[in-house]
């Protein structure tokens, strides 16, 4: 025979039971919460167009999608955030290609210094055919690339002096990004090429453990390496792409109407990335000036560019099947 308090508590479950599927068929199906990637701070170009992202996501799926966006690194370094991405652990995330290049070797070619003239020849063929078979690549490692943001060039800063020349760079402990062409690049400049993480590189200028490392002027700004590195030499050797990418895992659990809106929203937000970019670079530039810091041309940058010659050598070398990306990225700019 059944106690009280064992009739009690079936009846109770019973209940429990029919309240939970109540409100199993009442309530809409739970949202997808999406945690976002994102380096730089709150305010930042990137972080804005990130931000408007997210909402237009969240408001044209009415709900169905809820993406965050973590700032400031707070979710990893670039390379790790890169791997969770990739595996699923992050959702959404805004990647510089640079370290991009040991995981996915054709993003490689985006690296190669000097291969873009300008942001805008960047931004044409980025938006075409040839930014397609990145994509490609992208996708083969589990990354879905649904637009292309900017980032400006990438100048040369140090602590101590102007650089106009190769020379300049001769002993230099340089800063760069994680991927061994920028070692290279360092190397082939007379310099000492140390790679590292975004994060420790305003602690690593202060303490002397490097002289300089190189970024565009939001980034100089942003991080406050221009309060430590006062000399920016406008060499201008890389301009490359930066992507809002997805994971695979993610993206393949949409609706294809949900693919849609999440494509269009970062089509958008690529737009007001770059439009704020050009803004951004100015104000930075403006603010570095005010602050002391030395920005000086580059009268011949021909001399640096041939010094990157015996990189591409290599680099085709090693990887003959990305030779014609090269030449296409090469020729798209004659
Ligand atoms: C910035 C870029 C970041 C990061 C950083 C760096 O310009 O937007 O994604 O790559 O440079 O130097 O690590």
């Amino acid at each position: 025979m059944l106690t009280n308090k064992t009739t009690n508590f079936r009846h109770c479950l019973k209940l429990t039971t029919a309240t939970g599927l109540l409100a199993m068929v009442a309530l809409p199906a739970q949202a997808e919460q999406w945690r976002g990637w994102n380096i730089h701070p709150p305010g930042y170009p990137n972080s804005v167009a990130l931000e408007s992202f997210a909402e237009e996501v969240a408001e044209k799926t009415e709900g169905r999608v809820e993406p965050k966006v973590y700032h400031n690194a707070v979710l990893g370094d670039q390379p790790d955030a890169i791997e969770q991405t990739r595996s699923g652990a992050l959702d959404f995330a805004n990647f510089n290609m640079g370290p991009m290049g040991p995981i996915v070797p054709a993003t490689n070619v985006l690296s190669l210094p000097f291969i873009f003239s300008s942001p805008e020849d960047m931004y044409r063929i980025m938006d075409g055919e040839i930014g397609e078979r990145f994509a490609d690549a992208l996708a083969d490692k589990n990354l879905i690339a649904l637009s292309w943001f900017g980032s400006g060039a990438r100048s040369l800063y140090n602590t101590d002096h102007p650089v106009t020349s190769p020379e300049d760079v001769d002993g230099l402990k340089v800063r760069v990004m994680n991927n061994d062409l920028y070692v290279q690049m360092i190397d082939e400049l007379g310099g000492n090429a140390t790679p590292m993480a975004y994060s420790e590189v305003y602690q690593s200028l202060k303490t002397g453990v490097i002289d300089g490392a190189e970024n565009n002027y939001p980034s100089y700004e942003s991080s406050g390496h221009y309060e430590v590195a006062q000399y920016y030499s406008l060499t201008e050797h890389l301009i490359l792409p930066e992507c809002l990418c997805i994971a695979k895992s993610t993206w393949t659990e949409l609706s294809e109407e949900d693919q849609g809106i999440v494509r269009e929203a970062a089509e958008n937000a690529a737009q007001e990335q770059r439009k704020l970019w050009e803004e951004q670079a100015q104000k930075s530039r403006e603010m570095v000036l005010e602050s002391g810091v030395k920005i000086n041309e580059v009268d011949d940058k021909s001399v640096f560019q041939e010094k990157m010659q015996p990189i591409y050598d290599a680099f085709i070398q090693e990887h003959p099947d990305l030779e014609s990306l090269v030449s296409d990225i090469q020729n798209a700019q004659k």
